[in-house]
């Protein structure tokens, strides 16, 4: 009877995979001229990006990589759930593509959206080693549309991405010429007095920050680019007025989170990353490093709008325009403010030393005179950050501490996390419905992560059995980042047993922005949507945040857990789980 069973079961499988596609890679070098300068990149069949693969939810699918390269390469399918083997990452799944050989890749899809697949090895993904990945839905989609595209957006340097992180370790405000000028710094004293500007001088200088660190590589290296293009190639979408226009947008982008808006046109997000979501019309979003997100527009107008991509540092910007026919363009709008980094970005109350309402840094060649950087180099010297002395529990909440949010603030413990950290956030909380850095103020209506509702309710309503918490920690002087104060050749794999639900809580104790991206499982979201919390592949961490998010360790073997900024992820910011039937108890 068993065996009868077990055969009709097989019979059912090959008729459900009816589908079958094979596909051929071949990874290169190739030379390129983005800039008006030629440079080499690596490629995925020739180009930058590569080819859209487009996929159908249920196919097996056969994909031969071939690596002509002198170096290892590896390709990993961001966002789509496949068995460990093939989740492409070198030394974790498989060990990697030799110079000259093929591996072949093959798996059957269960799930449909908006993905990318890129190299993990090396800086590869930075020279160019992109493509956008496709996978149409088994059954209808809950929403309608006429026409699509897909708007992949990178951000591209003719430096070689080995140089642009050993100036990083160097210096790592090697790309960041905004530095507070001596007009600023006078013109905080007529404001806030002597006393209050200096210690905040001093602060940010004993964490090797300034208020106006936004990004660690900026459009000084960077052209930002729109399916490979820069904005002066002005990358085209033809529709006609009336029509609904499915945009894919993919952020293929090494180091660079953008601020998307096409100026008249509302924008209805109906995915983020590649999960269908309540929709929800917006003029504006950020989109992190890694994420993806698919919006319909409906232009009625006979005229050209501007897909405009702003860097968040606003060093610069991608743009594209939507266009009833070919050869017309809408204006492009201004670059708005740099955003300043606040005290809420450093872990504290908000207000506490009046920064956060600080006006932008102006651009002046002269710079501060040099403070003295040889003090203590950890927060625990900062007025008022003697966290010693508060004697807090860790996980104690401090009710009334900052504006009331969901969860409450919750103070940080005593742990400083060691060398590999230069600061903690003392009061880190919940900032999901914040739309982000220098989107506070549009007047517009900016997407935040608590407008994410997933469509259909999550698959697993077991409550968590077991919390993992984990800081996100670096020192930025040393440009070393990492989890809990290590980097990932420090780190111990984190052990999940085979079918276990855990709440993961992440506490940003620096001041940037980290995109986390979990191989091979899905992260829900806890943003106050219970059931129909969304899921995500890659979840924006602000700084001095802490937000959790749930899951189902339903995949067996290790999946890396890790920042998506490349060269944060290169600098240490990496971790990974290990699924196994024993889970912690095999350790
Ligand atoms: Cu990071």
């Amino acid at each position: 009877m068993k065996g009868f069973l077990f055969i009709g079961l097989a019979v059912w499988a090959a008729t459900a995979s009816a589908w079958a596609g094979e596909y051929n890679l071949v990874i290169d070098q190739t030379t390129v001229d983005i800039t008006g300068r030629e440079r080499t990149a690596v490629t995925i069949n020739g180009a930058v990006p590569g080819p859209a693969l487009r996929w159908r939810e249920g196919e097996e699918v056969t994909l031969h990589v071939t690596n002509r390269l002198d170096e290892p390469t590896s390709i990993h399918w961001h966002g789509v759930i496949v068995p460990n083997s093939m989740d492409g990452v070198p030394g974790i799944s498989f060990e990697h593509i030799h110079p000259g050989g093929t591996f072949t890749y093959r798996f059957t899809v269960k799930q449909s959206g908006t993905y990318w697949y890129h190299s993990h090895s090396g800086l590869q993904e930075q020279s160019g080693m992109y493509s956008p990945l496709l996978i149409d839905p088994a059954k209808p989609e809950p929403f309608r549309y006429d026409r699509e595209y897909v708007v992949m957006l990178s951000d591209w340097t003719d430096e070689h991405p080995d140089r642009v992180l050993a100036k990083l370790k160097k210096q790592s405000g090697y790309y960041n010429f905004h530095k507070p000028t001596v007009v600023d710094f006078f013109r905080d004293i007529g404001k806030k007095g002597w006393r209050e500007t200096l210690s905040d001088r001093l602060a940010w200088g004993r964490m090797r920050m300034d208020p106006t660190d936004i990004a660690d590589v900026t459009g000084y290296t960077y052209t930002f680019l729109i399916n490979g293009q820069p904005p002066e190639a002005n990358w085209t979408a033809l529709f006609k007025p009336g029509e609904r226009v499915r945009l894919r947008f993919i952020n293929a982008a090494s180091m660079t989170y953008f601020d998307l808006r096409i100026p008249g046109l509302k924008m209805e997000v109906v995915q983020a990353d590649g999960q269908d979501t309540e929709p929800v019309a917006v003029d504006e979003f950020r989109i992190a490093v890694s994420e993806t997100y698919d919006v319909i527009v409906a232009p009625q107008e006979d005229r050209a709008y501007t897909i405009f991509a702003e860097a968040m540092d606003r060093s610069g910007y991608a743009r594209g325009t939507l266009a009833p026919r070919t050869g017309i363009e809408a204006p492009i709008p201004a670059m708005r403010p740099r955003p300043v980094r606040t005290m809420a970005d450093m872990g504290m109350a908000e207000g506490a030393h009046g920064m956060a309402s600080k006006s932008p840094a102006q651009e002046k060649e002269t710079t501060m005179p040099e403070m003295d950087h040889d003090g203590p180099g950890d927060m625990g010297a900062m007025p008022g950050m003697d966290h010693g002395a508060m004697n807090q529990e860790p996980g104690h909440a401090m009710p009334g501490m900052a504006e009331s949010t969901e969860p409450p603030t919750v103070m940080h413990g005593p742990d400083t996390h060691g060398k590999g950290n230069s600061m903690v956030a003392m009061m880190p909380r919940s900032r999901l419905a914040e739309p982000g850095a220098g989107l506070e103020h549009t007047g517009t209506r900016v997407l935040a992560y608590t407008d994410l509702r997933a469509r259909e309710p999550g698959y697993d309503r077991r409550p968590p059995e077991r919390e993992i918490e984990l800081h996100l920690t670096g020192n930025m002087d040393r440009y070393i980042w990492g989890f809990n104060g290590k980097k990932y050749s420090e780190s111990e794999p984190i052990p999940m047993r085979y079918g276990e639900r855990l709440r993961v809580v992440l506490v940003n104790d620096t001041m940037m922005e980290h995109p986390l991206h979990l191989h091979g499982m899905w992260m829900e979201l806890e943003n106050g949507n219970g059931e129909h919390n969304p899921r995500k592949f890659t979840i924006n961490v602000k700084p001095g945040e802490r937000l959790s998010f749930l899951m189902t360790a339903d995949a067996l073997g290790a999946w890396p857990f890790h920042c998506h900024l490349g060269y944060h992820m290169a600098a240490g910011m990496m971790a990974h789980a290990v699924v196994s039937e024993h889970g912690a108890e095999a350790h």
